[in-house]
């Protein structure tokens, strides 16, 4: 059932169905009847595409109402996941389409589920940047999104005997329905080469860039369909192109390969997306790509701006440029090339277009992702960015020096120049000098962020740093991936809920009732059955739809600290042992999620996940009361059939090191109880939920610092813990690992020694919160009543309260009532 399930009606269903056959016929050159799921797919998803292009077009064309200010969202990463369902659901077609396919003698979901998965991020900064540019369509923001169109998005995951292993991604392989091929909007990418300087008319010198290497951008343009239709933005995403085919005269010499050298090399800037989200690869190829993109992007933009105003003096006032994470940090750089070189402003005045145009966000304290780029690597690629970044910096020390007469410490910390593992540019520094907002994205990263990575930057432009805590779209992760729920709601609150989601708070009156109690544990239930099926149908393994569906969904990191719950499994499997008679609460630990391709320590903890999974599901003395299930090949597809499914939703980082999730919001917000610790926006959800509807433990993010500040050592938790000595001496001594005995040695010494994602440090206390769990889900009244709260409180956590506030508070642009 859709959530706006009214009878179709007759006329437009018999449209609908002779358009999606026109498609299959004249389009895809298929007869009906051989057609396969993947073709009425294909046929279906054009269908709809001429549905809003007339919205699309009007953005286009149609100068921005009002405030006349377009927003530009550079990111790298924009995770979509399919379209089809969000499009009709947002155009209100889905009882349309249903009936016009089965008309077609074709089920919406054969045609649903044969649409690929577009991965073209790495979690959630990318799965962000998608919820935004929705939520941007649905509040009638008039946006672009700007990234990359990888040819191979994040890749395939198999898990062989326990080991993760990579494969190319291939969504395009039979091309992307959604996509408008755009060759005539082309942009010059430069590299390397020389600057000349001449003299200016002006006297000032002007600087010419004369780049060593090219390659085109071109632009392929996917709609953004907004809640109920309203607007209609573009994600416009870039791939590479070598402005020549081919060395003609090579290939013709017979060198073939020669000939298709340069080729190569420009297009492997828009080959794959990049698979790491916490470490830049000090390599060319990232930097390219991060180049690559951001400079299409702001010579499109200025190109836009220039058909409708006579010059780029005014550029601030019609746009405003959102960079997600320091990937596109050299836009800094960049605009004021742009504006300096080809647009001959005077450097200052060009300056202040440029921080005034510019705002950051920040999405990760961890050190290692903070990036940096080698100075020597920069003069070679950007040669004339890197003189650009020379002279922002020495203003921008002068000023301090002004301000702060002999602070060296001061001037080193602030520099745009780092200079600890040789000369390095800080893109971090250098996006937060070039903007004029700053952002976090949880209140508690927001204020680590000035008291730590920002914390000088912070004491020298006050105000300039904001938070702005992330949120979800509500209609990809409620209205799409749990209609059962939506109807519910739409039936106990009014269908405004679908528009007002802080009418969510209204379901607190009816937490203690009965029967809601039963509806709502009814729709649960079907969605459990779901994915219990999916489990059996993924890695053979059966599961009892009743137990508690305990669920970690994210990239695998030590921060995020899946190895806490794989211990926790383990103690919880040796107490089942111990004491099989007891009365267990039945209990189905769900882990599913990526490892970057070279994160050793990340791949060891699938395996042994894997490996605990192996011996727990098979051993007849825990009679099938934990079952352990790690699904390979997490996206977003997976996590919309998963999210609905948990009842446990495991939150459980190193307090101060999980920047915000958005995996708590969606989970919650489809009525699991959160386990976790206080970080990231958890803490939030904690305020608007109340506390007391969370399983909360584990030491505070303060608590944390003191720890590591002090020297704190694993043994010590080992030695007071109960159960913690015997778990680490089944892991580490080759319980779960009986073909490499010493397999797991390496994890379990980290723990004892210095522990610093405080597993060690944490666990009695995740244990403890783990049992309140267990026995609570004993009382299905009880668990169902605290189900409910959850689901009431998290109104607020919707990406469109997100971005009405980046909106008013960053941007400037006035958000359609
Ligand atoms: O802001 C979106 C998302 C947060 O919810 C996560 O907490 C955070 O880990 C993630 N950050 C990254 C950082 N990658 N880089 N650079 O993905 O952002």
């Amino acid at each position: 059932t859709s959530v706006a399930a009214a009878a179709p009606a007759t006329a437009e269903v018999s449209a609908l169905r002779d358009l999606i056959l026109r498609k299959l016929t004249y389009t895809l050159g298929k007869a009906a009847s051989e057609a396969r799921d993947r073709d009425w797919f294909m046929a279906t998803a054009l269908a709809v595409r001429d549905h809003v292009v007339d919205r699309f077009l009007a953005q286009m064309r149609d100068r921005p109402a009002a405030s006349g200010k377009t927003v530009y969202y550079l990111s790298l990463e924009f995770l979509i996941g399919r379209l089809l369902r969000e499009n009709i659901s947002n155009l209100g077609l889905t009882e349309e389409l249903r009936a016009a396919l089965a008309e077609l003698g074709v089920t919406l979901d054969q045609a649903r589920l044969a649409e690929p998965d577009a991965a073209l991020g790495n979690g959630g900064l990318g799965r962000l940047a998608a919820c935004f540019l929705e939520s941007m369509s649905s509040l009638g923001i008039p946006a672009f999104g700007y990234g990359i169109r990888y040819d191979h998005g994040l890749f395939r995951q198999i898990i062989r005997e326990g080991w993760q292993q990579e494969y190319p991604e291939d969504w395009l392989t039979f091309g992307n329905p959604w996509e408008f091929a755009r060759p005539e909007i082309r942009h010059r990418i430069g590299f390397g080469g020389e600057v000349a300087t001449e003299n200016g008319h002006d006297g000032e010198p002007r600087h010419r860039w004369h780049p060593g290497e090219t390659v085109d951008a071109v632009a392929y343009d996917t709609p953004v369909v907004g809640w109920r239709g309203k607007q209609v933005n573009h994600l416009r995403l870039w791939r590479a192109r070598a402005p020549d085919p081919m060395r003609l005269d090579a290939f013709n010499r017979g060198d073939h390969l020669g000939a298709l050298a340069e080729q190569v090399r420009a297009e492997a800037i828009s080959k794959v997306l990049y698979p790491s989200d916490d470490s830049p690869a000090g390599q060319e190829l990232r930097l390219r790509q991060e180049y690559f993109f951001t400079s299409a992007a702001l010579q499109d933009l200025l190109r836009r701006h220039l058909r409708a105003e006579p010059s780029v003096a005014n550029l601030a006032d019609h746009v405003a440029i959102q960079l997600n994470d320091t990937h596109p940090a050299i836009a800094v750089a960049e605009l004021m090339r742009l504006l300096v070189d080809e647009h001959e402003l005077p450097w200052a005045e060009a300056w202040r277009i440029t921080c005034a145009a510019l705002s950051y966000t920040n999405h990760t304290l961890l050190p290692e992702a903070l990036e940096t780029w080698p100075v020597p690597l920069m003069e070679r690629l950007l040669p004339r960015h890197m003189q650009i970044i020379y002279r922002i910096n020495a203003e921008h020390l002068d000023a301090v020096r002004a301000a702060h007469p002999g602070d060296d410490r001061l001037l080193a910390s602030v520099s745009l120049i780092g200079e600890d593992h040789g000369r390095r540019v800080r893109m971090g520094q250098l996006a937060f000098v070039g903007s004029h907002k700053v952002n976090g994205v949880s209140a508690l990263h927001t204020d680590l962020m000035r008291q730590t990575v920002f914390h000088d930057l912070n004491g020298l432009f006050p105000g300039r740093i904001v938070n702005k805590t992330n949120g979800v779209s509500f209609r990809r992760w409620l209205m799409q991936c749990n209609p059962g729920l939506t109807a519910l709601l739409v039936d106990a609150l009014g269908p405004r809920v679908l528009d007002a989601p802080e009418a969510l708070a209204e379901l607190r009156a009816l937490a203690g009732d009965a029967v809601f109690q039963g509806r709502f544990a009814a729709v649960k239930r079907a969605n459990k059955e779901a994915l219990a099926l999916r489990i059996r149908e993924q890695i053979g393994v059966r599961v009892d739809p009743g137990a508690l569906f305990d669920v970690q969904i994210k990239r695998i990191h030590e921060y995020k600290r899946q190895l806490l719950n794989v211990l926790q499994t383990v103690a919880l499997y040796e107490a089942m042992r111990a004491q099989p008679m007891r009365d267990w609460t039945p209990v189905v630990k769900v882990f599913s999620g990526k490892a970057a391709p070279g994160y050793h320590r990340a791949k060891l903890i699938i395996k042994l996940a894997c490996d605990v999974a192996r011996v727990v599901n098979r051993d007849p003395s825990v009679r099938g009361l934990l079952k352990v299930a790690f699904l390979p090949n997490y996206n977003v597809s997976a996590a919309e059939v998963i999210v609905p499914a948990a009842d446990l939703s495991e939150q459980i980082s190193t307090a101060g090191m999980e920047a915000s999730g958005t995996g708590n919001m969606k989970l919650a917000l489809n009525g699991a109880l959160t386990i976790g610790t206080l970080d990231g926006a958890t803490v939030e959800m904690a305020e608007h939920i109340g506390c007391e509807h969370l399983f909360l433990f584990g030491l505070s993010a303060a608590e944390v610092a003191e720890r590591r500040a002090n020297g704190w050592r694993g043994e010590t938790a080992v030695a007071a813990s109960d159960c913690l000595g015997e778990v680490l001496d089944a892991i580490g001594g080759g319980v779960f690992s009986p073909d490499d005995h010493g397999r797991y040695r390496p994890l379990v010494d980290s723990l004892t020694a210095e522990d610093w994602f405080m597993v060690a440090a944490d666990f009695d206390s995740y244990l403890a919160a783990q049992t309140r769990a267990a026995l609570l889900y004993r009382d299905p009244q009880a668990w169902r009543r605290e189900a409910v709260l959850n689901t009431a409180g998290m109104g607020w956590f919707s990406s469109d309260r997100s971005i009405a506030e980046y909106a008013g508070e960053i941007w400037n642009v006035p958000v359609a009532p």
